[in-house]
């Protein structure tokens, strides 16, 4: 089997003290003020350092960055399409392999690194970044950033949009308060559980930059392709001032909503405030305390955030892996037999028919009472709730 070329010595960011004081993602771009996806495209740069091609998937990052003459990014950098990332960082990769074993170019280490955004990384290009997953002769980088939603084409859902948040496609209504229904998907999980053979996979945000510089040394240094998932609060989509952009992100972290992780060589290890909560050291906050604070859940009454805690106290209490691994353990002991051995209690099919409207687990719910009990808010009362922004109308 072939073996991936060499990789560049990165040594470890343990702390901010480490992190080189060079900029390869400078001023000059447009993103809004606030935006916690751009961070960490300048923590990444910093991170990888001048021997690196960058491709960028359409986005708010590609976007946003390149305005007529003008680019913020001081390594080389290329923009793919939507859906591309995978299949630019293979063939960046096999190009520049081809052309150092013709001579053509000097041999030497070079970082590829592809981003894409969550519509970009998480559904269109989710296939082409399994496909590079699995080319494990080349060395690259899949970085995906979160900010949950189709920014750039003005906060659509995404596959990675959170259950109930507002966007574009998901209006709260009259009749239907909740339309966005579906429960956000495990990516870096997925990822990790189909591709054994890829070095290291890791979860992380610019809230925590030092963390997440650490992981893209750590998968530069791996070697063979690799993917990292970065969750960035984005002031537009989600409605909220952009000065609580990195104290989302923590929050994010602290009601364990959003786990922190790195897999190395198929060996997961929870990383920061994550390995806190789940070592007992740290006890998770409300998710409430998250979800309030932003306009997009400003809709949200007692029965929501109660389902919403029960699905992040799920994947606490009933994945095999907290958080990662979206099964639980449930016996007997029968692999062939009609009772399987490994059962995902996780997903409820409260009322659902195969012959009418299917049915919602957060629709059990319904009957936790709205009484204003504590500092409330309704939908009549936003402008109670300082925390909460009103829609800003996209
Ligand atoms: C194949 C294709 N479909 C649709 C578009 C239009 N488009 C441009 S950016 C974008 C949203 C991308 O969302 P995401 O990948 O989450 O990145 P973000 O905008 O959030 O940074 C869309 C739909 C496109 N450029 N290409
Ligand atoms: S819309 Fe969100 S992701 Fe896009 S530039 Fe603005 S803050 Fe950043």
């Amino acid at each position: 089997m072939e073996t991936p070329g060499r990789v560049l010595k990165l040594d470890p960011i343990r702390s901010i003290k480490k992190a080189p004081v060079e900029e390869y993602f400078e001023s000059g771009h447009r993103t809004c003020q606030g935006c916690l996806s751009s961070l960490p495209m300048r923590l990444m740069a910093k991170a990888a350092g001048p021997r690196t091609i960058v491709l960028g998937s359409t986005g708010c990052m590609y976007v946003a960055n390149t305005t007529y003459m003008t680019t913020p990014w001081v390594v080389p950098w290329m923009h793919t399409q939507l859906g591309a990332a995978g299949s630019a960082a293979v063939g960046t990769a096999a190009g520049l392999k081809a052309l150092m074993r013709k001579g053509k170019i000097k041999d030497e280490p070079i970082n590829v690194i592809a981003f894409c955004g969550d519509g970009g990384g998480a559904d269109m290009g989710l296939s082409a970044i399994s496909a590079a997953l699995t080319d494990i002769e080349y060395n690259l980088l899949i970085f995906l950033y979160d900010n949950e939603s189709y920014a750039n084409t003005d906060i659509q859902t995404s596959g990675q949009t959170p259950w109930g948040a507002v966007t574009t496609f998901s209006p709260p209504g009259k009749k239907h308060r909740i339309m966005q229904r579906r429960w956000k998907k495990n990516v870096p999980g997925m990822l990790a559980a189909g591709h054994p053979d890829t070095r290291y996979i890791a979860s992380g945000t610019p809230a925590m930059p030092v963390d997440m510089m650490d992981k893209v040394r750590a998968a530069l240094r791996a070697g063979g392709p690799t993917y990292i998932h970065v969750l960035d609060p984005c002031p537009k989509g989600w409605h909220y001032d952009p000065e609580h952009s990195v104290e989302l992100g923590k929050l994010a972290l602290e009601t364990g909503i959003y786990p922190l992780y790195e897999i190395k060589d198929g060996v997961l290890e929870f990383t920061g405030i994550t390995k806190q909560i789940a070592t007992g050291r740290r006890r998770r906050k409300p998710v409430r305390e998250y979800l309030e604070k932003q306009g997009r859940f400003a809709h949200f009454k007692n029965q929501d955030y109660a389902y919403f805690q029960k699905k992040v106290d799920e994947m606490w209490e009933q994945w095999i892996i907290p958080c990662v691994v979206a099964f639980s353990y449930g016996g007997p002991i029968n692999i062939t037999g009609s009772e399987p051995r490994v059962r995902n209690k996780n997903v409820e099919r409260v009322n659902a028919s195969w012959t009418g409207e299917p049915g919602h687990a957060h629709e059990q719910y319904e009957g936790v009472s709205d009484a204003p009990s504590e500092p409330w808010r309704d939908d009549n009362r936003l402008d109670e709730y300082p925390n909460a922004l009103p829609s800003t109308g996209h």
